[in-house]
């Protein structure tokens, strides 16, 4: 089986690599400064042009890009090439007010497709897999991103899309699917459905999963590799950069994301100073594209809280590694004084027995205290037990929480499969409180 696939690309000495990446920052502030008003009038306000940029290390003391700057350009204005030349044009989910557009050229939609299928591969797929993708087409850019990634691979690609979730079964039975493609939420949600069937996947083809678009453990990773028996790896992307893609896990280190650094720079910030950290230490990801043509991004700040290696990876890949996503800081939920992060509910409750990984965070204030209610879905099992385990249950869960987190909440136990799901990205929290 290919390791690579694009093997002088991927395992490139990091000198030549940022070598290469120098080049290509250079070319791409040219093309920037002189395509895009918005650079231009904030490179001549600083003073600064092009050519200031004279190694890598000079990235810092350029200005970021943030998602007020896109927004303020909406929708077409951060890009740079004439629109005869966009191909495509995707948006995100954004869930308040207007979302932000991104452009494509031709070019930009063959270099995501070959990001997508390096992706792939380093996931352990190759030409002859069948590859189900369940994440949504359409603007969102996790369907077409993935679709096209694995017909650059050459493999066979079912365009499933999320919903219909029997049907997907059907299909990834019947078809023999061997690589699943969607949210972590979703695939977890694909199990229950494969459960209440009465079928097991011991019976199915599939051997890997390719997940993300949202946090999600290593207690769930766990959980998702046994109930589904495949081997799962965390894909990140977002719609401003490219989609799908931008760093996946390799299969045999399943320790951090590779970073396809020839396209992408990636600078961890402290996200109040916007100061770089040390490498290993947590903060914000900032991405400079230097590649992509439609709309190319100098240091956009992500908002999604990780850290990053440059050690070298057991895979032979030279491309630094970021850390599984700890969250957004816009995520980050602040109670009673306490940082708390989503994912950290999660994996708690992966480590209790009798319930689902299935929950509902809902914060109000009363008074000037933050009360928190967690709902979370039991097993099945125990939900027919009698009232005394279930009370055991729960005030299980809250010293845990307590115990780990420091936060104070009560816990409300909820019959198997009544928290909503979704075909995309999970919705964990309710925040009612007014700021
Ligand atoms: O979620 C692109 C994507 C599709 C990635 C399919 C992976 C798989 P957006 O809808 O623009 O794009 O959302 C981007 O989702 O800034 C992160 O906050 C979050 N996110 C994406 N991947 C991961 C991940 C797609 N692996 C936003 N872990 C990003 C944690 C993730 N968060």
């Amino acid at each position: 089986m290919a390791n690579y696939f694009n093997e002088e690309f991927e395992t490139l000495p990091r000198v030549a690599l940022e070598a290469l990446q120098l080049k290509r920052l250079q070319d791409m502030l040219e093309r920037i400064y002189n395509n895009v008003p918005f650079y231009k009038h904030i490179f001549d306000q600083r003073k600064i042009t092009p050519k200031s940029v004279k190694s890598l290390d000079d990235l810092q003391n350029l200005p970021f890009t943030t998602k007020k700057d896109m927004m303020d350009s909406y929708p077409y204005g951060l890009f740079a090439a004439p629109m005869e030349e966009i191909v495509r044009i995707h948006a995100s989910s954004g869930t308040t007010g207007k979302p932000t557009a991104a452009g494509y050229t031709g070019k930009d939609i063959s270099l995501w497709a070959e990001m997508m299928a390096r992706s792939l591969v380093a996931a352990g797929a190759n030409k002859g897999d069948i590859i189900h993708n369940s994440y949504g087409y359409g603007l969102f850019t996790g369907g077409l991103g993935a679709h096209y990634g694995a017909e650059r691979l050459g493999a066979s690609v079912i365009p499933m899309s999320g919903g219909n979730t029997k049907r997907q079964v059907m299909i990834m039975q019947d078809f023999g699917s061997t690589v699943l493609t969607c949210t972590p939420s979703y695939a977890l949600f694909i199990a229950d459905e494969v459960k209440a069937q009465k079928i097991d996947f011991k019976n199915f083809k599939l051997r890997i999963g390719v997940f993300g678009a949202e946090p999600w453990s290593e207690a769930m990773r766990n959980e998702i590799e046994k109930k589904l028996n495949i081997s799962a790896v965390d894909i990140y992307g977002l719609s401003e950069i490219m989609g799908p893609g931008v760093a996946i896990e390799c299969r045999e280190a399943k320790s951090g994301l590779h970073i396809w650094e020839d396209n992408f720079i990636p600078e961890i910030v402290d996200p109040a100073t916007g100061e770089r950290v040390k490498e290993g230490e947590s903060g914000e990801l900032v991405i400079t594209t230097v590649t992509k043509q439609g709309m190319p991004l100098l240091r956009y700040r992500t908002r999604d809280i990780t850290s990053i290696t440059y050690e070298p990876c057991v895979c032979g890949r030279t491309h630094a590694r970021i850390s599984k996503f700890m969250g957004r800081s816009d995520d980050m939920l602040i109670i009673r004084g306490v940082n708390v992060f989503p994912s950290q509910i999660e994996s708690i409750l992966v480590g209790i027995e009798g319930v689902e990984p299935q929950y509902l965070l809902i914060i109000d204030r009363k008074g000037n205290l933050d009360t928190v209610q967690l709902q979370v879905e039991v097993d099945e099992s125990l939900f027919s037990d009698e009232i005394k385990v279930l009370q055991v249950l729960s005030k299980k869960i809250e010293k845990e929480i307590k115990d780990t987190l420091g936060v104070t909440c009560s816990v409300k136990l909820v019959e198997p499969k009544t928290i909503e799901r979704t075909e995309g990205k999970a919705k964990r929290v309710i925040d009612n409180r007014k700021f």
